[in-house]
């Protein structure tokens, strides 16, 4: 693992922000802070801080006694479920290392997650949203598996709490997923102390109190709704956490309304939805005081119907599972919080606006202020290198240890960011990020299919959509429906198979593609803009 220089660690220390504290040790403490008051709240389950604390002990015990080691990595997969919680902070304790797939992920991302993690087991549900999960499960695993609902998992559940030793706080706590923009997801390697200061922080520029309620609508395992501030944010500050099973307005607003939900983050298309909704609604919205919006670009037009419509305040979020994530600022001036994506946590994350069209590609020379260039950052809670990358770890980070973002960016003199596009060759779906190359992979497994490029096309609901271009082979050119059908069947989340499939003779642009696959991808996503 690519850790900060001793040097900088120690300033990050000095200054406060790594505190020598792990998560295991945070739960403690809270329950000592907050015993009675409510912690979790599911469809069907209410926990408290106390109840919470002591789930967590047991499952701790019982992962060990089931053979879960210190530094073991495990792959949890679990929906909005109060288990969420108690499952991670039980591996927490026990020293295990979470990876977070998402609901959505399916057999290929979860085989890759497991060979890329070295994975010793998996934690998951049965069936989930049509699903079965437990089965997928079972088929990738390298180890163990744990369903969350069955007989075995209960009494691990059971397992009389034991002393574990408490691991290094500045040693690994869990693997978060990147969007990607190369092949297969890097694995995002986040310690206790460099991610519990984003999370302390979070919290309080947000306004959490122990009084407010955070409605986790977005799938918790994200970083978003995982730590800004999302559920972490929310325990930090003694606060509850509602899980939504489903983020749609009607969900949504059962539970806001049902649990005086005071705060909630959401990607831009489903703060659109929710503004539509709410104008139709017969549901009591008024606990609602800030909803965050940010995973990809909220314009400013959806940007200034949120408030009014729905009676609280607009946070803007732009963030990465890497590290950097922005605010906008509870008591900014509304052209800040209407237009830009907000300011960086902390005084020591570094931002870097580079030019992007730099002939010598990685000279990094800084643009003027205000001009656009391409974002780069380090900091005390942005990554140093991908987990067991060292490869691609090359180019992702500069020699002086910036994370190259892939994001173009304004800086405004006050600091905030407004996100204006993109140099990565990845399409943000809604707030779903989907690699270029990773679906053009599967594309070229068919054996109809010559050559494939995947790129963005501007959608009024979405922001963007995947089109494929697909060159077939000479006389087995298979339609566009039989390659949707035949992604489908890839085993991989549905958010990456392609919207619109496009059978061309040759890609519909001269003089590259030839050249490198970039170029041939960005002629693409020009045509597809004009169209
Ligand atoms: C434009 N692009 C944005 C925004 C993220 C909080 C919020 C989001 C994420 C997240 C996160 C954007 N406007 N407001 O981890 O803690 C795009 C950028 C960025 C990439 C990171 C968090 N907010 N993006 O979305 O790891 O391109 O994290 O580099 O999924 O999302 O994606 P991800």
């Amino acid at each position: 693992m690519n850790l900060w220089p001793e040097e900088t660690a120690a300033r990050y220390r000095a200054s406060g922000y790594w505190r020598g504290q792990t998560f295991g040790a945070l739960l403690t403490s809270l329950k000592e802070a907050y015993a009675d008051r409510t912690a979790v709240v599911g469809e069907d389950q209410r926990w408290t801080f106390a109840e919470l604390d002591e789930r967590a002990h047991r499952l701790a015990a019982g992962f060990v006694a089931g053979g879960i080691k210190q530094g073991d990595r495990v792959v949890v997969q679990l929906p909005n479920v109060p288990e969420f919680v108690s499952v991670v902070f039980g591996l927490w304790r026990a020293g295990a290392v979470p990876v977070f797939a998402l609901p959505a992920h399916r057999d290929s991302e979860l085989r890759h997650f497991v060979e890329q993690s070295e994975a010793q087991a998996i934690i998951t549900v049965g069936e989930h949203a049509g699903h079965n999960h437990a089965k997928m499960a079972r088929e990738v695993a390298k180890g163990k598996v744990f369903v969350v609902g069955e007989p075995e998992f209960a009494e691990l559940a059971a397992t009389e709490p034991c002393e574990l030793p408490e691991p290094d706080p500045e040693g690994m706590a869990f693997l978060q997923l990147s969007g990607g923009s190369t092949g297969l997801p890097k694995l995002i390697p986040r310690t206790h102390d460099d991610y519990l200061y984003s999370v302390r922080e979070s919290a309080r520029i947000c306004g959490l109190k122990k009084e407010s309620v955070y409605l986790a609508a977005l799938p918790v395992a994200h970083n978003f709704p995982l730590s800004s501030p999302g559920l972490l944010g929310a325990l930090h500050a003694g606060a509850a956490t509602v899980m939504a099973p489903r983020p749609d307005a009607d969900t949504a607003f059962r539970l806001i309304e049902a649990e005086g939900v005071t705060i909630s983050g959401v990607v831009p298309p489903l703060a659109a939805a929710w503004v539509q909704a709410a104008a139709r609604t017969g549901r009591d919205l008024s606990s609602l005081e800030v909803l965050l919006v940010g995973g990809a670009k909220c314009g400013r037009e959806l940007a200034e119907r949120i408030g009014p419509a729905l009676g609280c305040q607009l946070q803007q979020v732009f963030g990465m599972a890497e590290g950097l994530v922005c605010y906008t600022r509870l008591d900014d001036p509304d052209d800040l919080v209407l237009s830009t994506q907000g300011r960086p946590i902390s005084p020591d994350d570094e931002v870097r606006v580079v030019n992007p069209d730099d002939p010598l590609a990685k000279s990094d020379r800084v643009v003027e202020p205000g001009e656009i260039g391409a974002l780069l950052t380090r900091g005390p809670y942005t990554i140093r290198g991908y987990y067991n990358a060292d490869e691609h770890n090359k180019t992702a980070f500069t020699e002086d240890g910036f994370y190259r973002t892939g994001d173009l960016v304004r800086q405004r003199e006050s600091g905030h960011l407004e996100v204006v596009g993109r140099a990565k060759e990845q399409i943000n779906r809604g707030g779903e990020k989907v690699a270029a190359e990773e679906v053009e992979n599967h594309l070229m497994a068919h054996p109809g299919v010559l050559d494939a490029a995947v790129v963005a096309v501007p959608d009024e609901y979405l922001g963007e959509r995947t089109c494929a271009y697909v060159v077939p082979v000479e006389g087995n050119q298979p339609s566009a429906a039989e390659l949707r059908r035949f992604m489908r069947g890839r085993g991989i989340a549905a958010f990456k198979v392609p919207d619109l499939v496009e059978v061309v003779g040759e890609f519909p642009v001269t003089g590259v593609g030839k050249t490198s696959k970039r170029e041939l991808r960005a002629a693409l996503a020009a045509l597809a803009k004009e169209r």
